[in-house]
């Protein structure tokens, strides 16, 4: 934990403990984001939590377990409040509602690529597998409920530790040990069984997979109408990266999703920003699991994403 997050976070809570203030996760709100604003809101007694679309399946099952109130982000009068704090993202690609309002705080852990917001107090670990370990390691007080969802939110964003460091298993353990849980109780959280259309979405992603191998790599493609994220992770299983598409018809755009296996070496947040500029939109994420979206068509951006990570890989060598 960088020493000097604590600093910056007990000058946060000094300044604006009292204030009326909304903690916002990002746009679909996964584990990681929505445990990470229920314990930050614990700490800010006139806080409300918001997030903006549907939640994700892990987040309303956390949401549901401990009577987490959850507003709509857009539907909040920015007046009444004396401003947002922001965390799992730092960009308003994944929470436009965002704009406008007077942002005091960000804790994320995501790289800079991408990072368009600005805040008075930005506590930021891009080292960090996931925001609710940063968060774990910043409050002095945690509950058994908050121990519970903030594990899940740890399990979840590491990927079942793919991305995990020492640091992570101590927390996870700390965290445990309040929590009294199981890991397997905490998994059914982290990983939800996947409904009937998700499971559909996956196979038929995986159905219209095409490949080629080249720069030393195997690069799969493939297009979704929704999923991507859940197809492009089930695919980098097999291939060394995998880019799945999915078109937004309200936006009129695609959506990329792109996971890496772990040998995999070119940093993809770095490909889904060039991409992602490129085409008119905007992109970053993690090194091996990042994301964007562009101005353009399916096809165009599925080409542009192999274009791009070929000059990256060629770099690398
Ligand atoms: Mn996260």
């Amino acid at each position: 934990m960088v020493k000097e997050l604590h600093k910056i976070f007990e000058e946060f809570l000094a300044k604006y403990r009292n204030s009326k203030l909304a903690v916002a996760t990002h746009s679909r709100a996964d584990v990681d984001s929505i445990s990470s604003a229920f314990a930050i809101s614990k700490v800010f007694p006139n806080s409300i939590i918001c997030t903006s679309e549907e939640m994700r399946e892990g987040a309303k099952m956390l949401a549901d377990k401990f009577g987490i109130k959850v507003r709509d982000l857009s539907k909040v009068d920015k007046k009444k409040f004396d401003g947002l704090i922001v965390v799992d993202t730092s960009t308003y690609t994944l929470l436009p509602e965002a704009r406008g309002w007077k942002i005091l705080g960000i804790i994320d852990h995501h790289r800079a690529e991408g990072r368009d917001m600005k805040a008075e107090f930005e506590m930021i670990d891009h080292e960090s597998p996931s925001t609710a370990e940063i968060i774990s390691n910043l409050l002095p007080k945690i509950s058994k409920e908050e121990a519970f969802a903030l594990s899940v939110g740890i399990i979840a964003d590491a990927a079942r530790f793919k991305s995990a460091r020492k640091e992570t298993f101590e927390t996870l353990a700390k965290l445990m040990g309040i929590a009294e849980a199981k890991y397997a109780e905490m998994l059914v959280y982290a990983e939800p069984e996947p409904r009937e259309e998700a499971k559909i979405a996956m196979l038929n992603a995986m159905s219209r997979v095409k490949f080629v191998y080249t720069a030393g790599y195997i690069i799969a493609t493939t297009e979704v109408g929704s999923n991507e994220s859940d197809a492009a992770s089930l695919i980098a299983e097999a291939a060394d990266v995998a880019f799945v598409a999915s078109w937004r018809d309200k936006e009129q755009e695609t959506r990329i999703s792109a996971r890496a296996r772990p040998s995999m070496e070119v940093p993809l947040n770095k490909v889904m920003a060039t991409v992602g500029k490129e085409l008119g939109g905007a992109g970053g994420g993690h090194p091996k699991a990042a994301g964007l979206s562009a101005k353009a068509h399916t096809q165009e951006t599925l080409e542009k994403c192999i274009e791009i990570f070929i000059r990256f890989a060629e770099k690398e060598n």
